[in-house]
Formats: structure tokens, sequence, C-alpha cells
């Protein structure tokens, strides 16, 4: 049909459930609080609902150790509030999309309690290893959250591998059972009625065989975009996507454009679109997460224009800036203070300009910021605890630990969503799991809602504009000032048409070195007509040229 898929008008809205509302006072968030505030979402203009695993899990990483993919974990309600959620969401016109958890197991879920007892059926569903001669871990990979990527099991004598905490056992792929009990599971959320599902580091699933070690990395080079990933894919995508119509979104990590371009294909022979990370690692030293560098902003907007141009016209791209995994992007690529407003904008309009779908995180669209956490009893997050043990065996002293924390950790996306300036921000009448931000009486969605300059009226805006302006949707992406350390200018064509979009990506007034800054003004996020000559801290605009 010539409608196009909705995905790609549409704007979607990641949900951490454990911090989105308490209505038990539990302190940690739950189904029934998320059916409140579907009016909310509905205001705001999204398109559909990305649920981070709410799955039974003994919650080591948060849910992304699933210890059984059929049932929903008590701490967030009940299958039936689950069922509801489905309902409610649907009868407002929104998408639910679950995340899917495909390359591990928590060491708790019944298949891997039975591989590790030695079942015939189940022992080939992870992968055990013999110890190397030395009578150590089969190689040298290391977990991306520290550590050795092997954990031994002595009763059966072997290692078993987990790319991410010990309690998260690798599945193996190469084992045709594993594939189609991870097809059952799709099967049983899409007849629940999910419309689409988040692939979890999905491009890790395919291992090379013989686990060499790695003699000048990690490991990751030996099951990154491994040798049958594609072909894993096509045959979800015949045997489960297509059929049961399920929009799909790939999390790739450390993944590359060419295999994007087949993970992403156009023709839906694999998924619908890629997450990739490049963007969120030109504030690490060396591509090492755990340092404080100053953001290069031409490599920002160079790695943006590769993806753009290398996936135009072949693939589709998921656009984000927050997720559970990554710092707050105020925090991070702009000002927390007296100029937060106008760079959480200007982030907004950048990115909600390109070509993909735009993906909100929760509390992204009031401008939340870093909670600014300053001890190490305030963290939750099994990576930042481990990184944080690792680093201080290894010398390093605490004040840097913490600056690096309190700039890099995961948890800085994970307080709390502010509702209100009531006590805990209105997420919940407990204890939450991990503290409130300081600036929740400042920054919420009470306030936002009643000022008509707030974050919040412009990610409205950028969604409907997403609907009606099919330029953001089919034009191509020039970039006009590559080499210019602080502003951005791109252009999106199609037909004749062109949006600009100009953004200083500084907090300091920049000249401007166009020639001429015509066209009529789209969205700008100082609400004043566009000035030509110079752009102020922060400024963006989008200018339409016919
Ligand atoms: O994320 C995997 C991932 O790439 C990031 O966690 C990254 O490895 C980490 O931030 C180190 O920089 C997915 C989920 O989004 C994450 O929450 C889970 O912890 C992880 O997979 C394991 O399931």
């Amino acid at each position: 049909s010539n409608e196009i898929e909705w995905w790609k008008n549409g704007t979607i809205y990641q949900i951490y459930p454990k911090s989105f509302q308490d209505t038990t006072g539990s302190g940690t968030g739950d189904i029934i609080g998320i059916i409140k505030r579907l009016d909310y979402l509905q205001t705001l203009g999204v398109d559909a609902l990305w649920l981070t695993p709410m799955y039974s899990s003994p919650q080591v990483d948060n849910g992304y150790d699933v210890a059984d993919y059929y049932t929903i974990d008590p701490t967030y309600g009940t299958m039936p509030q689950f069922e509801q959620l489905i309902a409610e969401t649907h009868r407002r016109g929104i998408r639910i999309v679950m995340d899917m958890v495909f390359n591990h197991t928590s060491t708790k879920h019944e298949w891997f309690l039975r591989s590790q007892d030695g079942d015939s059926e189940f022992r080939p569903f992870y992968i055990w290893r013999d110890p190397a001669e030395n009578g150590g871990p089969p190689n040298n990979w290391r977990s991306k959250f520290g550590g050795s990527a092997w954990q031994w099991h002595e009763a059966s004598g072997q290692y078993y591998l987990h790319l991410f905490s010990t309690e998260q056992a690798d599945l193996n792929w190469e084992y045709p059972p594993v594939r189609e009990a991870l097809k059952s599971v799709c099967r049983f959320w899409a007849q629940k009625g999910v419309d689409g599902l988040r692939l979890d580091v999905v491009n890790l699933v395919s291992k090379q065989q013989d686990y060499l070690p790695d003699e000048i990395g990690d490991g990751r080079r030996f099951y990154t975009d491994g040798p049958r990933i594609h072909e894993f894919l096509h045959e979800f995508s015949r045997d489960v996507f297509k059929p049961l119509g399920l929009m799909t979104v790939g999390e790739m990590s450390s993944t590359r454009l060419e295999d994007c371009r087949r993970y992403a294909a156009n023709d839906g022979s694999e998924l619908s679109m890629t997450f990739n990370f490049h963007h969120l690692k030109v504030d690490y030293l060396n591509g090492n997460k755990w340092t404080d560098a100053a953001p290069d902003y031409v490599l920002l907007k160079q790695i943006f224009r590769e993806w753009q141009q290398g996936m135009h016209g072949y693939a589709w791209n998921a656009l984000f800036w927050c997720n559970h995994d990554q710092p707050r992007i105020v925090s991070r690529f702009g000002d927390e203070d007296s100029l937060r407003v106008p760079s959480a904008k200007m982030l907004a309009m950048v990115l909600h300009g390109m070509q993909g779908t735009p993906y909100i995180y929760q509390g992204e669209e009031i401008g939340m910021t870093n909670p600014g956490f300053t001890c190490i009893e305030q963290y939750r997050d099994v990576e930042s605890l481990n990184m944080y043990a690792e680093l201080k065996r290894a010398g390093r002293n605490d004040e840097d630990l913490l600056s690096i924390l309190a700039g890099k950790s995961r948890d800085n996306s994970r307080t709390p969503m502010q509702w209100s300036a009531d006590p805990q921000a209105g997420f919940s009448a407990g204890a939450p799991w991990i503290p409130v931000a300081h600036n929740a009486d400042r920054i919420n969605v009470e306030r936002a809602l009643t000022d008509h300059d707030s974050v919040f009226y412009l990610y409205q805006r950028l969604a409907q504009l997403r609907k009606s302006v099919s330029l953001l949707t089919e034009g191509d992406y020039q970039d006009l000032l590559p080499d210019h350390p602080f502003i951005w200018c791109y252009t999106r064509s199609a037909a004749g048409k062109t949006l600009r979009v100009l953004a200083n990506l500084s907090g300091q007034e920049q000249a401007v070195p166009l020639a001429e800054l015509s066209g009529k003004v789209l969205l700008h996020n100082y609400n004043e007509a566009a000035r030509t000559g110079c752009l102020r801290p922060y400024e963006c605009i989008w200018q339409l040229a016919e």
C-alpha cells in the first residue's frame, strides 16, 4: 500500500517502568502507574510506547536478566493489568513496543537451571566451555560489566559465557531449539496485542564458534555483527516479525554502518530500524566510557552525516539522545543552569530534524538533568557499581570516580520521573528505589504543562511536524558547515523543498558564516523571528525554503 509504515513519521516514547509512576507506595513504578499517565502521553502526541522489561526477574540488571519471558514480575503488577495497559494504550491510538532480551537470560531462568544440571535438552541452550590448559577461563574475553566474560560452574566442571553480568548467561543461538523458543516468546506477546519489539543487543547473538582469545581487545570483535547474524535476523523476520506485522528496532552494540544498512533494510528483510551508539561516544577519551572528556562536536556532526547519508534510501535509523543506559543529554551536551531550556530545545530540534524515527526517553520532554549524585551509596546500577569497585581496586581515587560516575553512570537517567513539586516528585508515596534528583521542585511535568514556553510543548510540536512535513520523512541530508566547531547547519531536501536546521551547540554567541539566512521560520527555540548574522547561545532555527 502507498500508505507509509506508521513508524516512518511517528515518534516513540521510552518508559523505564521502575522509575515512571508508583501507585502502591512500594517505591518502584508499576503498570497501573503507566495507565494513569496515558492521557499525559497522549497530550505529548507520541505514537508508541517502548516499555523496558517487566518480565519476572531477580533485578540484577533491572529486568534485563529475565527469569521467565511469559510472566510479569509482581513488583510491576499482574498479567491482567498488563492486558489492561495494552487496551488502554490502543484506545488512545498509541502502540506498544516490548523489550525482547534474547542474547541472554537470568541464571535463575528454568532453562539455565536445567542446563547447569546437565539436562541433555537444555545443556546446549547456553555456551559452556572447558577450562583452558592452565585451568582458567576458555579465553580472555571481558564482560561489558567488568571482569572475565566466563563464570566457572563447579558442579559441571565447565565455564559459561556472560557478556554482561555473571547472572546473565548468554544463550546459544547456534542451537535451533533456542531460536524456536524465542520465536514462541514473540508470538505470545504479539497475540496479546503488542505492536513492536525492541531487540536488546541483538547484534551480539552470533558468536564466532572457535572462541579465540583476543590479542588486541576485549573479545567484542569475535561476537559483534557476527558470522550468522544476518541469517538469524532473516529467519526471525520470515518466521515471526513479518507474519505478525511487528515493527522491530534492534539495539546494535558497537556496530558498523554497512551492517546496519542490512539490519534495517527498507525491504523489511531483517528489522524495521536500528539504534547505534557512535554519536554518544564523542565525549569518551580514546573510546573509554569512564573518562571525562568535553564533547567533540565536529566529530558528532561527522557521525550523524555518515549515518544519515549512509542509510538514506537503503535503511532506517532510530534517532535518540537519551535512554536508560545514557546520561541525560541536557547535562551532557547542553546546560543545566540558566540556559537549560534553550539548550534542551536546541538538542531536540537538531535530532528531530533528521531522517529516522525519533525516540523520547521519559523526562527528556521536560528537560530533566542528571541528578548530581555525590556518593556511591546513591548508585544502584550493576555496571556502575562494578566499575567503581574495579577502578578503586586499581588505585583510582574516590573523588575522580564519583565525578566520572556523575557524568556517565546509567543511573543518571534512572532517577524517578519528575511529575510535580510534591514529595518524591509525585513519583511515589513511599521511599523511591533510587533518590529523586535535587531539582525536581523546579523541573517537573506539572510546571511544564502550565508554561507554554516549556520544553514539553516543543516536543509536542516536533511530533506534530513529523506528521505534517513529509520532508522530515523523505528528505536527504547535507551538512553546510561540517568543520565549524560549534555551529551545526544541515539541510533536508526533497522535491524542490528544503528545510534548513541551524543550531549553535555552544553556550556562547556565534557569528554565522553563511551568505544568507532566508526562509520562513518554521520552528525556533527562542520564540522570536530569526536574527541574522549571529546565533545566541544554544539558538536553533528551522527554516523552510520553497
Ligand atoms: O544495553 C547494552 C549496552 O550496549 C549498554 O548497556 C552498554 O553496553 C553499557 O551502557 C556500557 O556502556 C542493553 C540494555 O539497554 C542494558 O540496559 C542492559 O544492561 C544490557 O543490554 C544487557 O541486557
